[in-house]
């Protein structure tokens, strides 16, 4: 039986998770995989961060911190946030594990030994002030391919094209801005040359891949393969496994690629199942497939089946189905300018299968597509509560209300009803072919139909009309109207798999087939059950909000401490000590706390963002810090009175409430 290695391409921890990542690749690849896990598939879904590379040391530069400690912290944050939004990877490893090291320098050693690895003495970017090399993104300057300004010496993120060396027009130091002096360094170059014949059969072969992808991989086998430097100038990374490299390591695409094998091994490893991965990997049973974004295409299409086929003995590459890129309203994404929509953030303020959906909808399959928030809003009160939430509503209510909460299982179908179910199953049918050739889009509106049609299957029978007249119909009806409702909590799966679990619950739901969707009978008795709304509206002033938001620093202890307020400005700041009266939980808000508060003879109500740090108990008679003079704002419909100050990290994950000493009194002043 044919065993599917599904991979989604390991992100760079040096930031957290945005729907620009959610969108090339992780949401498709797990849309992919929970369909296939479906069918009785069998399949392994393997992640990790990666943690090599310039990416990293920049980025740990700029923090002042080291790279471990830098790859560890985002580690953890999009382990995190990946699982909060339903990506459930098998493993979700690291490629600063020794395991992994290990793996890569045997690679490294193996294609040295079979002479595919040449060394050579080429020319690199130098700074003479920082005094050292400046390989790939620690020079910026303009694109020599698209001439766009801010690309990197590796690739240039406006074309996405890989740059030969030293190219760039007007190069400057990333770390200090000086235009840096060419030097000659000597590097380790993986012979791609040699893989050009074979590259080409294999690519010529591959007929089902994605045309944008198979004509991209082709096209640099066009120009010719060249050697490519694997080697770096740098620290930071899987360590040159000869002697005499100090301070050279693997190029990060070298070892990256490497993970997948060590995050599989890692995954085996932990089930005391030590040799396991080698099916995963080697057997001609399993079809490996790639999941990633357009600029990884040429690194999983054309270099990692030449490393693989250098080696020996693995499987290469079946399917590479790579994205387009997502914008965001209406502009590129920009992580350096906060042009983003962060999944931790957002889980912080919206269930995970409204994006999950909405991104769905819009994913950028074969040309680059655009995420608005008005979109969002859209798919949310649009489509996941006026037509999938509506109907299963207005059914499961119907039934409670007006028929005991009872549905027999013995209908008398017409042919209309025969007709919708027949219907509803084509549709399933028309989902799974399309999430097997990647059609996600087309998968998601297909899924939402059902639910439409649904709806008018519910308007056109009358439901409320034939209670009073024929109660033999109206069991049909509400029976044909239940299978439906269970047909979407299952076909849901992929796509909003919280709304769908929590509605397989309510139906009593355990496991299911994809293929046997149809056949499961809808529970009979539903009566003294009850089922949360699934999806309830968003209002326009909280998109708007959302809109303000994008663009604006996310770290705003940075930008604050450079600009210097007077001590009178700061005397215009009310602080005063607050005893908390009541506390309680905002309906609706995950987030929100509405604290009654005590300042010492005046009473006033406030609204904090801190449930998701605090419950209720936790702050009732205690004394908090609040500012007294901020210009009140309506947040969910309570007018909030003050702001109680709270210390955080830089993404909210850590919250604490400033409380004062004890014998400080309600009505203190503070300053
Ligand atoms: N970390 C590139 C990226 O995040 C890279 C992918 C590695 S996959 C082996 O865009
Ligand atoms: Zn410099």
């Amino acid at each position: 039986m044919t065993r599917y290695m599904v991979t989604a391409a390991l992100p760079y921890a040096n930031g957290p998770i945005h729907i620009g990542h959610l969108a090339g690749c992780y949401l498709p690849a797990d849309i992919f995989v929970r369909y296939m896990r479906l069918k009785g598939e069998d399949v392994l879904f393997i992640c990790g961060s990666d943690e090599h590379g310039v990416p990293i040391t920049i980025k740990a530069e700029e923090m002042k911190k080291t790279p471990q400690e830098i790859v560890d912290y985002y580690h953890d944050i999009m382990e995190k946030s990946f699982k909060a939004f339903g990506v459930n990877f098998d493993n979700f490893s690291k490629t600063s594990l020794p395991l992994h090291h290990k793996n890569a320098q045997e690679f490294f050693t193996i294609l040295n030994e079979k002479k595919y690895i040449s060394k050579k003495t080429e020319k690199q970017y130098y700074c003479e002030k920082c005094k050292r090399f400046l390989p790939d993104r620690y020079v910026e300057g303009v694109c020599p391919l698209c001439k766009s300004e801010g690309s990197r010496g590796d690739q240039c993120d406006a074309c996405g094209k890989v740059m030969e060396n030293v190219s760039l027009i007007d190069p400057k130091c990333k770390l200090c801005g000086s235009a840096p002096v060419i030097k000659d360094t000597e590097h380790f170059y993986l012979d791609l040359d040699k893989f050009q014949d074979k590259l080409k059969e294999y690519l010529t072969g591959k007929t089902w891949w994605k045309e944008n992808v198979r004509e991209y991989s082709l096209g640099w086998l066009k120009e010719g393969l060249r050697p490519r430097a694997i080697t770096r100038d740098i620290d930071w990374g899987v360590k040159v496994p000869i002697e005499g490299y100090d301070g050279k390591v693997l190029y990060v695409w070298f070892d990256a690629p490497i993970g997948y094998i060590s995050s599989t091994m890692e995954y085996f490893n932990r089930l005391n199942k030590k040799d396991e991965w080698k099916k995963w990997w080697t057997d001609p049973n399993t079809k490996l497939i790639h999941f990633l974004g357009k600029d990884n295409i040429v690194f999983h299409a054309v270099i990692w089946p030449a490393m693989l086929m250098g080696v020996g003995g693995y499987n290469l590459p079946y399917d590479i189905p790579a994205n387009e890129y997502l914008n965001l309203e209406g502009k590129k994404l920009s992580t350096s300018r906060n042009w983003a929509v962060w999944l931790d953030d957002y889980l912080t303020r919206y269930k995970p299968d409204i994006l999950r959906y909405a991104l769905a909808s819009t994913l950028p399959e074969n040309k680059d597509t655009d995420f608005s928030w008005n979109d969002f809003q859209q798919r949310n009160n649009g489509e996941l509560a006026d037509i999938y939430g509506n109907f299963i509503n207005r059914t499961i209510q119907f039934i409670i209300k007006y028929n005991d909460g009872k549905v027999s299982a013995d209908p008398n179908l017409n042919e209309q009803d025969a007709e919708f179910l027949k219907l509803i199953e084509n549709k399933i049918k028309i989902i799974g072919d399309s999430i097997e050739s990647y059609s996600i889009r087309k998968a998601s509106y297909e899924f939402m139909d059902i639910a439409r049609e649904a709806n008018k299957y519910f308007t056109v029978q009358e439901p409320w009309v034939l209670g009073k007249k024929d109660k033999d119909r109206l069991n049909t009806v509400l029976y044909v109207c239940m299978k439906a409702v269970t047909a979407l909590a299952c076909a849901g799966d992929p796509f909003i798999p919280f709304s769908s679990k929590e509605l397989r619950d309510f139906l009593g739901i355990d496991k299911f087939k994809w293929d046997e969707i149809m056949k499961i009978e809808p529970s009979e008795n539903i009566s003294g059950k009850t089922l949360g709304i699934l999806f309830s509206k968003i209002e326009d002033s909280v998109i708007e909000e959302e809109k303000k938001r994008l663009g604006k620093k996310m770290d705003a202890g940075q930008t604050e401490e450079s600009a210097e307020i007077s001590i009178d400005d700061f005397k215009k700041v009310a602080l005063v000590v607050a005893r908390v009266l009541k506390a309680e939980k905002v309906k609706g808000a995950d987030k929100l706390l509405k604290l009654s508060l005590d300042l010492g003879g005046e009473n006033r109500e406030i609204v904090a963002g801190v449930a998701l740090h605090y419950s209720p108990e936790d702050l009732e008679n205690k004394k908090i810090v609040i500012v007294k003079n901020l210009k009140p704002a309506k947040l969910r419909g309570i007018t909030s009175q003050g702001m109680l100050l709270a210390a955080s990290n830089k993404d909210k994950t850590r919250v604490k409430i400033l409380f004062p000493d004890e014998s400080c009194e309600a009505g203190d002043t503070i300053g």
